[in-house]
């Protein structure tokens, strides 16, 4: 497979930096697009081959400066990731996630349409727009039954209402257009480099300092969880192989309690790193006021990618999350230096495009 130049969005971020590893190692060069808000961090490239990364510094709102880095570095096509991704800031601050998650996609799609139109046949031929999105837009199910691409959307809170927005634009501008887009919606990601706000990484983050572990309601909803490499892999699969227009689910085929998921967290940590005193750390659990609006349940039916383009997730929950704690117990420092906010700039050897 020929080696690409591709723009990544939000590839300091948890997933995006995922990806950017990942294509890196299978010989693609890497546009780092990222605002550096809270939630992304330089540190989460280190070990990026430095020949294969660019990083520029800048806000895909800035439609100016990302017009100027694609056309600088002769993207080939895009993976766009940036958003504000926390359900629970959503709630307290929707204003970011209406300018990042809808206006900062529509910025992009203006700039990327625009640079599209000025490339020749053949790389126009391969040029991709991939639009990463959530299960979330298409709301609560109950006990029974799975999204599939043609469940209605019905967004609940603040944050998957703006990424059912941005999935709007993006079909949008295929339909009215012609503009050369692909979208997925995918399940609970876990795995390394996870900001520790979500569940997963926030749990063992409190285990190991000691502090409550909080369950929101009667620890009883519902996610599909996702190894962070198996979607990656999907994202590349798609990239490669999906039909231009189309929207592929992507879901672990993992569903696990919010309580199953922190006692499984627990369990792997009393065998890894043993309290002193001699007790679990389930004895940390506490349920807590529930999330306002909390999605009961969400489950995937990823039938779509596996049947037409022979994705399908590698990792078990089991082996998944053992991989994990054991990612947050080596890897202190990374965690230390994301809540600080120290970017390392420096020790990257990283000049950067500043936006
Ligand atoms: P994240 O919060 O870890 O990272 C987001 C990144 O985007 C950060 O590096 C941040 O600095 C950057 N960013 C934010 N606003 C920006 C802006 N205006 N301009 C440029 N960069 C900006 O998010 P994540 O969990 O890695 O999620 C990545 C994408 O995948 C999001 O679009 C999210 O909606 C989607 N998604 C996430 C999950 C999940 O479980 N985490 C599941 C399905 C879909
Ligand atoms: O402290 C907590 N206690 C708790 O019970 C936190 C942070 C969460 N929860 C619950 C809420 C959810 O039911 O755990 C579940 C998972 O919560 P999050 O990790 O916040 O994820 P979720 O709200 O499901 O959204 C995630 O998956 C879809 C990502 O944050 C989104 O970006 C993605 O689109």
């Amino acid at each position: 497979m020929k080696c690409k130049t591709f723009f990544i969005t939000g590839a300091a971020g948890f997933i995006g930096s995922n990806l950017a590893h990942s294509l890196a190692s299978k010989g693609n060069t890497v546009i780092i697009y990222d605002k550096l808000t809270y939630a992304g961090n330089l540190a989460s490239l280190e070990g990026v081959p430095p020949d294969k990364f660019i990083f520029v510094h800048g806000d895909i709102c800035n439609t100016s400066l990302v017009s100027e880095t694609l056309h600088n570095h002769k993207v080939d096509s895009v993976f766009h990731l940036a958003a504000e991704s926390h359900v629970d800031r959503s709630i307290d601050g929707p204003s970011a996630f209406i300018e990042t998650n809808i206006n900062g996609t529509f910025s992009l799609l203006s700039a990327f349409r625009a640079y599209y139109e000025s490339l020749d046949e053949t790389r126009k031929q391969d040029f991709r727009f991939l639009h990463i999105s959530t299960d979330e837009v298409y709301g609560s199910l109950g006990d029974d039954g799975y999204f599939t691409e043609d469940t209605a959307y019905a967004p609940n809170s603040p944050y998957s209402a703006s990424k059912a927005a941005s999935d709007h634009l993006v079909r949008a501008w295929f339909h009215t257009y012609g503009f050369p887009v692909l979208t997925t919606n995918c399940s609970n990601n876990y795995g390394p480099r996870q900001f520790p706000e979500k569940l997963i990484p926030l749990v063992i983050h409190n285990a190991l300092a000691g502090e409550p572990l909080p369950i929101y309601g009667d620890g009883k909803n519902v996610r599909d969880w996702l190894y962070v490499e198996d979607h990656c892999c999907a994202l590349h699969t798609v990239m490669q192989k999906g039909v231009i227009g189309e929207t592929y689910n992507i879901g672990g085929n993992c569903e696990r309690q919010n309580i199953q998921i922190v006692k499984s967290i627990c369990s792997i940590l009393d065998k890894m790193r043993p309290k002193a005193d001699g007790f679990s750390y389930e004895n940390q659990i506490t349920f807590v006021k529930d999330r306002p609006g909390h999605d009961r349940r969400y489950a995937i039916d990823a039938s779509k990618i596996k049947r037409e383009l022979g994705w399908e997730p590698q990792e078990t929950f089991e082996s998944g999350i053992h991989k994990t704690v054991e990612w947050y117990l080596d890897n202190s420092k990374w965690v230390d230096d994301i809540l600080n906010g120290n970017y390392r700039c420096e020790r990257l050897g990283l000049g950067g495009t500043q936006g």
